[in-house]
């Protein structure tokens, strides 16, 4: 059995939509980092990074949601893709791990978490946001998914951040993007998406943003430069 650290946010929920699509049995262990619970000795002993997902398989500890679905994508030999399309499916995967998923993050961090609106920031997130959208949207002109026409992880990483797509760029941010839409619809009409969004639904995590949280979330702030502070 599979120990999932979950909390209802873009990272685990990939995770989340991988366990679903597969059949792995799992069990759910939530970590509310709105509380700081990704922050304790215990947790950090299986996340050094702090941060959710992470998943225990037995004697494997994995953390990072690129990361697990490469590691569920190997072990179960479900949603890899072509052997002949791995280059593609490496390449694609970095592209949604290094680009789509922080970017967006930090769009959201600036407009919605910043405590000022800075211009600068919120503008340059965005506009790379924007091109991310563009580049699948190109991608997806003549193929049903990323890699190729078949589903694949790449797919599962990329579902969790487009899933935010209102947050990141706003409501109607899909429209100008008419294939990265419909691969979007695509993706949402497959059953594992409603089970994977159902997870947790009976958890009572935190959502209000106090003073707690944001020591929780953004420690950095107020750490002097490389002191850790708990
Ligand atoms: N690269 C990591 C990023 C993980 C991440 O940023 N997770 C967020 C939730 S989506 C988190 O744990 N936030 C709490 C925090 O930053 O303290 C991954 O893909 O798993």
């Amino acid at each position: 059995m599979i120990q999932f650290y979950f909390h209802h946010t873009p990272n685990p929920i990939k995770v989340a939509l991988f366990l679903e699509e597969s059949g792995l049995p799992y069990e759910v262990l939530p970590v509310d980092v709105f509380k700081g619970e990704q922050h304790t000795a215990e947790y950090r002993a299986i996340n050094p990074n702090a941060k959710v997902p992470a998943i225990v398989d037995g004697s494997n500890v994995v953390f990072d949601s690129n990361a697990i679905l490469l590691y569920l994508g190997e072990k179960t030999g479900q949603f890899m893709g072509n052997p002949n399309a791995r280059a593609q499916l490496y390449s694609w995967l970095m592209f949604v791990a290094t680009g789509v998923g922080p970017y967006s993050g930090q769009a959201v961090h600036f407009q919605h978490m910043a405590p000022e609106q800075l211009s600068y920031a919120i503008n340059r997130y965005r506009r790379e946001v924007e091109r991310h959208y563009g580049i699948l949207n190109d991608r997806l002109q003549n193929q049903q998914y990323i890699v190729s026409d078949e589903y694949t992880i790449v797919d599962i990483a990329a579902w969790g951040w487009i899933d935010r797509f209102p947050r990141v760029l706003g409501e109607n941010a899909l429209d100008e993007f008419p294939h990265l839409k419909a691969w979007y619809e695509r993706v949402n009409a497959r059953p594992a998406v409603a089970k994977a969004r159902a997870i947790g639904k009976e958890l009572n995590f935190k959502t209000n943003v106090d003073e707690e949280t944001r020591r929780a979330l953004f420690p950095q702030n107020y750490s002097k430069a490389g002191v850790h502070v708990s």
